[in-house]
Order: structure tokens, then sequence, then C-alpha cells
């Protein structure tokens, strides 16, 4: 039976990971900030979740909750770095810096917290696989998404070199990196919980939905050993790029 740990578990792309992996008859360490919504999902599925309360921030938390994971809980096979999040739209002169220190702290700190405290095991099992949650605004610049695609570019960045550092020992890496998805909280956090705002993001549309990005994760994690899914990037058909912004006098 194979462990995943999910981080950012108990809502949104965490959630729905977590499903899926308990529906193909793993067992998900389910880690978010949230002790009720954590109950709540742990209470649906049964067993197969074990629910923990952690802030990917605090790396004493996150290694002394991950030194302390009971038998086969520990031996992570797939770490799932969902954890993250967008805070305002705002141009880089008028955004808020407490915004961008919470989005370079859980995007980019606590995804290596989580990554550098899993990483040994599996590297001593000679098997295991990271996969991190990325974002197309790590690649496709766009305005307001300033230090939000900044981080993405991180994790991309990361993901490539995570290879690199583990070549050899059986322990694969995959950056997925979505983009536009209805049906989460993401834009109402983004937008600081103003509803009417975080609705237009998506009026008219059929975005992805979480569950195509919990299909992608796992068909990445499914493919045989000797595959390493590099980067997975997904839209849903009514996104695309646009011709570059012309500035006229
Ligand atoms: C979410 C995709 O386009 O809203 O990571 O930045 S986007």
């Amino acid at each position: 039976m194979k462990t995943v740990f999910v981080t950012g578990a108990s809502a949104g792309f965490g959630a729905a990971i977590t499903r899926r992996f308990v529906a193909e008859g793993a067992r998900v360490v389910a880690a978010a900030r949230s002790a009720d919504k954590l109950a709540a999902l742990a209470s649906e599925l049964g067993e197969a979740v074990l629910p923990v309360v952690l802030d990917v921030q605090d790396a004493e938390a996150v290694t002394s909750v991950i030194g302390a994971l009971p038998g086969e809980w520990g031996q992570v096979d797939v770490l799932v770095n969902n954890a993250g999040l967008a805070k305002g739209l705002e141009p880089a002169h008028r955004a808020q810096l407490a915004d961008w220190d919470q989005m370079i702290a859980t995007n980019v700190t606590g995804l290596v917290h989580v990554t550098r405290a899993l990483l040994p095991g599996m590297v001593e099992r000679g098997s295991g696989h990271v996969i991190n949650i990325g974002s197309i605004a790590g690649t496709y610049p766009y305005p307001g998404g300033n230090v939000y695609g900044a981080t993405k570019a991180f994790v991309h960045q990361f993901s490539l070199n995570l290879r690199s550092d583990l070549h050899g020992t059986g322990v694969r890496v995959t950056n997925v990196e979505p983009g536009m998805v209805g049906g989460t909280d993401f834009s109402k956090v983004r937008f600081d919980g103003d509803e009417a705002k975080a609705g237009n993001v998506y009026a008219g549309t059929t975005p992805l939905t979480a569950e195509d990005i919990a299909e992608s994760v796992h068909w990445a994690s499914a493919q045989p050993p000797h595959v390493n899914v590099n980067v997975i990037e997904i839209m849903p058909v009514v996104q695309s790029s646009a011709a570059l912004q012309i500035y006229r006098e």
C-alpha cells in the first residue's frame, strides 16, 4: 500500500488529491493548518487518512511532525507539495508587502521545509516521488502576478534542480503547473474574501476543476518506476496565451 503525504490537504486541490489517492487504495497523511477541516475530511475518508495539523512555514513543526509519523505512515512514497496561495493582484508598486511575505513563506519556504524533511527517507529507501504544485504563472508573466508568479518560477526550477540532485537515487520529481481552476478558494483568498471579484474570474468560462489537477498528480505518480514526468502544464480549453502588451504614448 502506497503512503502519500499531501500538504494543504484540507480544501481545494489538496482535498481532491487526498480523495484521489484514497480511491486507489493509498493511505494519505493529510497535512493542513485547519484542524476542523481536516477532521471533516478524515471522517469522510476514514482510516485511510491520517490528519496532521501542520503549518509548513514552521520548520521545527515540520521536522517534529514528520519525525513522529507512526510506522508505515512515515515511509512516504509520494509527497504532494500542494500548500500555497496567491494574495493580491495589484501592480508591484501598490502591492502589500505582507502579501508578498505570506506567499514566499508558504509557496517557497514551506515547500522546501517539507521536501527537505521527507527526502532523506526516500533516498534511503531508493524510491519516492516529490510532486510539486506549480502554476502557469511561473512561466507566463501577467499584470499583478509579480511575487505569486515568481514563487511558482522558484517551484519550477527547484523541481528541475531536485531531479539533478536525486540522479541515480530512484526518487522522482514532477512539477504540475495548472492554469485557471475554478471551484476552489484560490481567487477568494487572492481577493481577500471578496466573493464577487473572485466569481468574476470564472464568469462565462469552463475552468479546470480541482479533480482535474488531482487526476494529473495521480497520473504522474502512477507511471512505471522507470518513468519520470518532469512537468505537466495544464490549462482549460478556454485559456490560452495572448499578445505582449505595447504601451503607446
Ligand atoms: C493559478 C493560475 O493563472 O491564476 O496558479 O495564476 S493563475
